[in-house]
């Protein structure tokens, strides 16, 4: 017999994923099972206090997805005032269309910093603590969830592992939270990670932008096998058109206007590319690292320079997949030691003004301080990629 579309056995029951939730497990991380003992006794101990969940400086999709997270778990466990708070601008497209389509509760620290009582808890989520430079909440944390390459801050309560993303612990975190038993006989038990809760969707989106962005596509060295497993059930419960809204994000007119200034400004030579954006608004400065990946598709091109400055700052975008040249030394060698950074090709500085500030400049004092400004970087360009 021909196996046909059109079954004989119409009445047959097609067996439906029975209580998928229930087959949730773990992803097996050790250092996350360790810790959920200490985390579960540390919130409910806490529960009566006010939470703040804080994002570091210009929160990415790691970061803010992570707080989401944390605000379910802590949610969870007794805790009834609890807000998401951040310092610095969300101003990178992506993130914007993030906050805009899972309408995220997340509010600026100067919102919230007047009304902060005294004894409050503080949770730190992908980053954790405030040495590292992108964190202005001026609070130490209590406890930190975070995935970089850290030396442990002693005496706090630390969630911890080198995965690609802060989303992966999040998750993998609140699947390892027991049960909260029911009460009444035909009563379920409640589970911390239940996709058919309200407000669960948006979590779980969220989580998934998280780890695909935070493992720039599970490419980066730094991702592990616990990215995948998180993600793998994250995208079995995530509203596909919100992600793909997020993902495919939409772009605001200013890019294309900082590209049309981008491309004028050019200096091409192939494999090298360098433009100067000008002074660029605080919140337009994502047009460099966009404009700077933009260009690596550039035929011919293999290094990339978009700089501007923004406010009081140098900011530039370094790229570079040049077997000869290494991106952090290309930044030491352009902007300075220790005012940038790279990994993987992929490099940024920002070199502050100080008392240069543009802002106390009249209009052709700050023509001319654009030019010495183009001409030292351009110069210390050629060089650095004429060694
Ligand atoms: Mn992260």
């Amino acid at each position: 017999m021909t196996p046909s579309l059109q079954s004989d056995h119409c009445e047959e029951v097609i067996p439906m994923p029975t209580e998928v939730t229930s087959t949730l497990s773990p992803l097996g991380n050790k250092r996350v099972k360790q810790k959920v003992g200490a985390v579960c006794t540390f919130i409910k101990e806490n529960k009566d206090k006010w939470f703040y969940i804080c994002c570091h400086d210009n929160p990415d999709p790691d970061a803010i997805s992570s707080a989401m997270g944390m605000l379910r778990i802590v949610n969870f466990l007794g805790v009834e005032d609890a807000e998401i708070v951040y310092c610095g601008e969300i101003s990178h497209p992506q993130n914007r269309a993030m906050q805009n389509v899972l309408t995220i509760p997340i509010k600026r620290w100067k919102q919230v910093e007047a009304n902060v009582p005294d004894g409050s808890v503080f949770i730190f989520v992908d980053c954790a603590s405030r040495s590292q430079r992108n964190m202005s909440i001026p609070h130490e944390p209590d406890m930190a969830i975070d995935h970089h390459k850290i030396s442990t801050p002693k005496g706090l309560l630390l969630v911890h592992d080198e995965t690609g993303s802060c989303a992966t612990l999040v998750t993998d975190l609140m699947l390892s939270l027991p049960a909260i038993k029911a009460e009444g006989e035909d009563a379920e038990d409640i589970l911390c990670f239940d996709p058919s809760l309200d407000g669960m969707t948006e979590i779980v989106t969220a989580l998934a932008v998280g780890i695909k962005t935070d493992t720039i596509d599970f490419r980066s060295e730094t991702t592990t096998d616990y990215d995948f497993q998180a993600y793998k059930i994250l995208t079995r419960f995530m509203s596909d058109e919100r992600f793909m809204k997020i993902i495919n994000y939409e772009l605001p007119p200013y890019m294309f206007e900082c590209e049309e200034i981008a491309w004028h400004n050019k200096k091409l030579n192939a494999p090298n590319f360098i433009t100067g954006l000008r002074f660029v608004e605080p919140t337009k400065s994502d047009c460099i690292p966009y404009l700077a990946d933009k260009y690596m598709r550039l035929q011919g091109i293999q290094t990339v320079v978009v700089f501007g400055i923004v406010g009081n700052t140098i900011r530039a975008s370094v790229r570079t997949n040049s077997a000869s040249l290494d991106c952090e030394e290309l930044c030491n060698d352009i902007f300075g030691e220790g005012n940038g950074g790279a990994k993987q090709g992929v490099g940024g500085a920002n070199v502050e003004l100080s008392i240069f500030s543009p802002d106390d400049m009249t209009d052709e004092m700050k023509e001319k301080f654009w030019e010495i400004t183009v001409a030292t970087i351009e110069r210390k360009f050629d060089r650095a990629t004429q060694k």
